[in-house]
């Protein structure tokens, strides 16, 4: 990683959003895990008061002896394998494949070396009249896909059932060069978010930031969002939005 001379970096952390760039990544342990290389990008220690995160988003990259079998108490988490392959009790869980765990699951995820994971993670608010999901598995190649908003050059795919069991959701968008979210969202969903490739502007609040593969950014409830997408190539993010649940 290249890092400036004098001290400069993109990274911002406001009231209601943060962009975390790769150069400010510091590695730390984490509960639940053996041996992970671990960088936590977003927590609810990032926020102030009403404006703190209510979810986790990390990165996992793998070891020899790098695993885990379960979530904290209550947590659901969602494992997306950013680069290489993750071993879910035996079978192969391939780049672009994701699993799902219900809060309290119990399994053996192993990382090995070069795997790269992303993590989301959040208390699962059971709503009564629904059962909480089974664990599930899937791949970004088989997920849902639909125009966003009917624009073909904004295909968003749909990784977890739009269900009320699911009290997240985590979704892919991509974007051909030039191509924009529709207009300025203000909405009471919280996001994170992660820059699978390309590059683009993203505007959070009152700023317009400059954003790459491998940034991370945190959406506060009702904080204006908006992206265009530049270079030559596709830009892709995968991102985590809070839904399906009482609001008072
Ligand atoms: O699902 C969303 O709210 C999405 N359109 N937001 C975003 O990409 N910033
Ligand atoms: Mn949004």
């Amino acid at each position: 990683m290249q890092q400036s001379p004098f001290g400069e970096t993109r990274t911002r952390v406001e009231f209601n959003h943060a962009l975390i760039a790769p150069d400010g990544h510091v590695v730390s342990p984490l509960v639940c895990w053996d041996n992970a290389q671990a960088v936590v990008l977003i927590s609810p220690t990032m926020g102030h008061g009403a404006a703190a995160p209510r979810f986790v988003q990390y990165m996992v990259d793998g070891s020899s002896s790098c695993e885990t079998h379960h979530a904290e108490v209550n947590v659901e988490r969602l494992v997306y394998v950013l680069e290489g392959a993750a071993t879910l009790d035996g079978d192969s869980l391939a780049a672009d494949s994701f699993a799902w765990f219900p809060p309290n699951d119990r399994y053996r995820l192993e990382v090995p070396e070069s795997t790269r994971v992303l993590v989301f993670e959040k208390v699962y608010e059971p709503l009564s009249g629904n059962k909480v999901p089974q664990r599930m598995t899937g791949s970004l190649a088989a997920s849902p896909k639909a125009p966003f908003l009917g624009d073909p050059e904004a295909m968003l795919a749909t990784l977890l059932p739009v269900e009320p069991g699911f009290d997240m959701a985590v979704n892919v968008f991509e974007y051909t060069p030039g191509t924009t979210l529709p207009f300025v969202e203000t909405h009471v969903m919280e996001h994170g978010l992660y820059m699978r490739s390309g590059q683009g502007v993203y505007r959070l609040g009152d700023r317009w930031y400059p954003v790459q593969q491998g940034d991370s950014i945190w959406m506060a409830s009702y904080c204006p969002q908006w992206f265009v997408a530049m270079g030559k190539e596709n830009a892709s993010y995968i991102y985590y939005k809070d839904i399906h649940r009482p609001l008072l």
